[in-house]
């Protein structure tokens, strides 16, 4: 069987240090200017936590004229199999992922690009053990998930292309996969029926930002500001690491973002 590992099993990632600029990264609604010491403090934690999930780290250098590129997971999508190069539906990211296209070569015998001109963020995908779902948003319209669909097939993945709830950055900014059988959402992205096949977790109201956990390996990381959704998950059995996510929250930003996930084989 082709894809019998778990989807969330992982020993390794690839991340990227934070650029001063990053204060200056996009966001949809004034929240406040994170810190650049708020910042890395919670990048460090967050590499801390996946080199104690069992997870070998590859930290590439910051680049300043991307004040959002600590966020590798919009530029490409990454399988045992093979990397794919997305199209960031942002001009000012666009070219993240020509920034990040050299090393993928390097780590990865297949590096497939989109084709066309259509837009594809990282964010708005969601690797599910049957299927990657591929949600449309303001970042990732038809053309750009239809050569990502294309570009899946290549890897041998099913795939199926969905809604972003209105308002919401990227698919995953309101859901997560927490096992083989259990997604965690939003209550809006729950009612829209995408994960209906699922065991569904609903996060508690005013704990949105939450749905964006991180299971890898044994463990699930969720924003440590959200302490109703942290006990509900350890209610259910789950092992929660809780990591602060206050200042990428600022600009718009959650847990998954922050690395490019895979499992090698090599
Ligand atoms: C952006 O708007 O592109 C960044 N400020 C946040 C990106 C978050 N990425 C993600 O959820 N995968």
């Amino acid at each position: 069987m082709p894809h019998s590992r778990p989807v969330y099993q992982f020993n390794n990632i690839i991340v990227r240090t934070p650029a001063q600029s990053v204060v200056n990264g996009l966001r949809a609604d004034d929240k406040g200017d994170p810190t650049y010491a708020g910042i890395t403090a919670e990048h460090e934690a967050y590499v801390k936590a996946m080199q104690n999930a069992g997870v070998k780290v590859t930290v590439l250098p910051a680049l300043e004229e991307f004040p959002d590129s600590i966020f590798v997971e919009d530029p490409a999508l990454v399988f045992t199999d093979g990397a794919i190069m997305l199209r960031p539906g942002d001009q000012t990211r666009l070219r993240e992922a020509a920034k990040i296209a050299p090393t993928l070569r390097e780590m990865f015998d297949t590096v497939l690009e989109l084709s066309g001109d259509g837009f594809a963020d990282g964010g708005d995908i969601l690797v599910t053990p049957d299927s990657v779902m591929i949600g449309l948003s303001g970042r990732t319209n038809q053309a750009g998930a239809e050569a990502l669909q294309a570009c899946l097939s290549k890897l041998g993945r099913k795939s199926e292309i969905v809604k972003t709830p209105e308002g919401v950055l990227h698919f995953k900014t309101a859901s997560s996969l927490l096992d083989d059988e259990t997604v965690i959402s939003t209550a809006t992205l729950a009612r829209s029926g995408v994960f209906d096949r699922f065991k569904q977790v609903i996060v508690p109201d005013g704990d949105e930002p939450a749905a964006n956990a991180l299971r890898v390996n044994d463990v699930v990381m969720v924003g440590a500001q959200f302490p109703r959704t942290i006990e509900m998950l350890d209610k259910l059995g789950y092992k929660v690491v809780p990591l602060n996510t206050a200042e990428i929250g600022k600009i718009d930003a959650g847990l998954s973002c922050m690395s490019l996930r895979w499992f090698s084989e090599k």
